[in-house]
């Protein structure tokens, strides 16, 4: 092993893999990434997925691309001129919750890999599922059902395994492929997530499920962080050998395969630790703390939240933490993100968000007591679809001006994640700090309104691609068992942008709890 040490992270993300090699102060030295449809167009996907011709909510991708795009990878990263003889470390992150369904047999074949052939030509048959169900997936609305009922209810399930039913989590899925093709299921010698996939590639035989994407699956009892029997009996039989038993997060899990020593020149001390969620992964590479929440404003909202227990909630989802054994993480999606922001942008700002941040500015905090929730598309949280609008005492069809509106739509999204983040024990303006990540976090004006919500500083780093980053900082962190603490201390404090104003809880915690009373009253209706 030579002197300098460097680390190896990659991401199966749902568009792209991605892969980068920092040094031991965490710089990034080489980034490449392979795009699904573009660099692979023979699988036709669409946004690295394929949507059934007969039934839109099932939602898949072949995992042979999958194989294949990582054989790209690291030909790109050997033309970048990266040295794999310094790697001392790898690990992997994924999307959530999709699954990798092994052909019997399949385990040989990944310990006799031939290094002067590609891994998709020998692998080509080792998968009884050749399309992967991903996290798009809503096709199990029947197996949630059976899986809750099996515990007693929705509340059981959420209190088990962190969240209620969810139809693109894996036990639902898993059930699904049992009950519709259980020949192909009994012809399955082992089922990954698509993280521990991407660690089965590198270790050269099976890789256990970590803790933190295992609390995805709607399986896994998040105290004990074991399987929960009676669940695992509730989907398929014989799923714990098929699954083999979960391992924590920052798990050195062996040294990399001989293929990848012999074709690329890794050396034969490498170690491969835990592949894991990108939420989890993501968690890391924003280096969230406690007292932090970090808010990432893209397509799709999403609010992260270091927990130091395991809070109970019927909506979002309680993840086993990947740098604590003891902490949670909480998880919020929210689907209507930027493209709800540009829509009332187009409509009330001729499209620049310039104009947009100047009504922004000319309205005040509170907006004359006018609220807006706005959801183009099904939203999660909460579950409802459409524009309501009202004024201070009634719901009413329009507002009177654009300023108005634009605040509405920024207000009413803040206020949402401050709802189901209270509903987390997130307790605002208690010296608690805000990290703002994603595409919006660039638009201080909206991160003005987000301080002022959260009553509590908002706070930007570089973070672009934070799952990758915090695989390769998982990878140093499983390899040399430091602090989380410590290996991140090299990195660039995040940068102080807003502060609250003194009268922001004055105002934001009434329309807290208004938002809180109309959500009740359309859920009911
Ligand atoms: C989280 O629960 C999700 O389903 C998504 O964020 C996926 O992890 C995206 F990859």
């Amino acid at each position: 092993m030579a002197e300098e040490r460097h680390y190896l992270g990659v991401d199966l993300s749902t568009q792209q893999v991605k892969a980068a090699i920092v040094n031991e102060n965490l710089q990034i030295l080489h980034e490449v990434s392979v795009i699904f449809d573009t660099d692979l167009p023979e699988f036709r996907t669409q946004g690295g997925a394929i949507v059934d011709k007969n039934d839109p909510h099932i939602i898949t991708a072949p995992v042979i691309m999958w194989v294949k795009a990582f054989d790209i990878l690291m030909d790109r990263l050997v033309m970048t001129g990266a040295d794999f003889s310094k790697i001392a470390a790898l690990s992997g992150t994924a999307q959530q919750h999709g699954s990798v369904y092994w052909q019997n047999g399949a385990e040989d074949s990944l310990k006799n890999l031939n290094p002067s052939e590609f891994l998709h030509e020998q692998l080509s048959h080792s998968f009884s599922v050749s399309n992967s169900p991903i996290w798009m997936d809503s096709s199990t609305t029947k197996q949630c059902g059976e899986l809750e009922m099996a515990v007693g209810g929705a509340e059981a399930l959420a209190k088990i395994t962190g969240s209620r039913g969810y139809e693109r989590f894996t036990g639902s899925q898993i059930a699904k492929i049992y009950q519709t093709r259980p020949e192909t299921y009994k012809g399955t010698e082992r089922i990954s997530l698509v993280s521990s996939f991407v660690g089965s590639l590198f270790l050269g035989k099976i890789a256990p499920i970590d803790i933190s994407d295992g609390s995805g699956m709607n399986l896994l009892d998040i105290h004990t962080k074991t399987w929960h029997q009676p669940l695992l009996d509730a989907c398929a039989p014989n799923l714990r050998e098929k699954l083999g038993e979960p391992v924590p997060s920052k798990s050195v899990l062996g040294p990399i395969s001989d293929y990848f020593v012999e074709r690329y020149n890794f050396s034969k001390e490498c170690q491969v630790v835990a592949c894991t969620g990108d939420n989890p992964a993501s968690l890391v590479g924003m280096r969230l703390d406690d007292g932090w929440l970090a808010v990432s404003l893209g397509t799709s909202d999403t609010v992260f939240l270091w927990l130091s227990e395991p809070k109970q909630v019927l909506d979002g989802h309680v993840l086993c933490n990947p740098v604590n054994e003891e902490a949670f993480m909480g998880l919020l999606c929210f689907k209507n993100g930027s493209l709800t922001r540009e829509r009332v942008r187009n409509a009330c700002a001729e499209g620049s968000w310039d104009i947009f941040n100047q009504l922004l500015g000319s309205t005040p905090r509170g907006n004359f007591g006018n609220m807006g929730l706005y959801y183009d598309v099904q939203e999660i949280l909460p579950f409802l679809k459409g524009d309501f609008r009202y004024n201070k005492t009634q719901r009413v069809q329009k507002f009177t001006s654009l300023e108005v509106e634009v605040r509405a739509c920024v207000e009413g999204q803040f206020i949402a994640k401050r709802v189901y983040a209270e509903d987390f024990g997130f307790e605002v303006g208690k010296g608690t700090k805000i990290l703002a990540t994603g595409g919006a976090s660039q638009n201080k004006a909206l991160l003005q309104v987000l301080a002022d919500v959260f009553d509590s500083s908002v706070y930007v780093q570089e973070a672009a691609n934070s799952a990758m980053l915090g695989s390769a900082y998982q990878a140093k962190h499983g390899l040399t068992g430091e602090r989380y603490h410590d290996i991140i201390a090299v990195l660039p404090e995040p940068q102080k942008v807003c502060d609250p104003y003194p009268d922001a809880q004055e105002i934001y915690a009434p329309m807290t709890e208004r938002f809180r009373r109309i959500v009740n009253e359309l859920i009911e209706e």
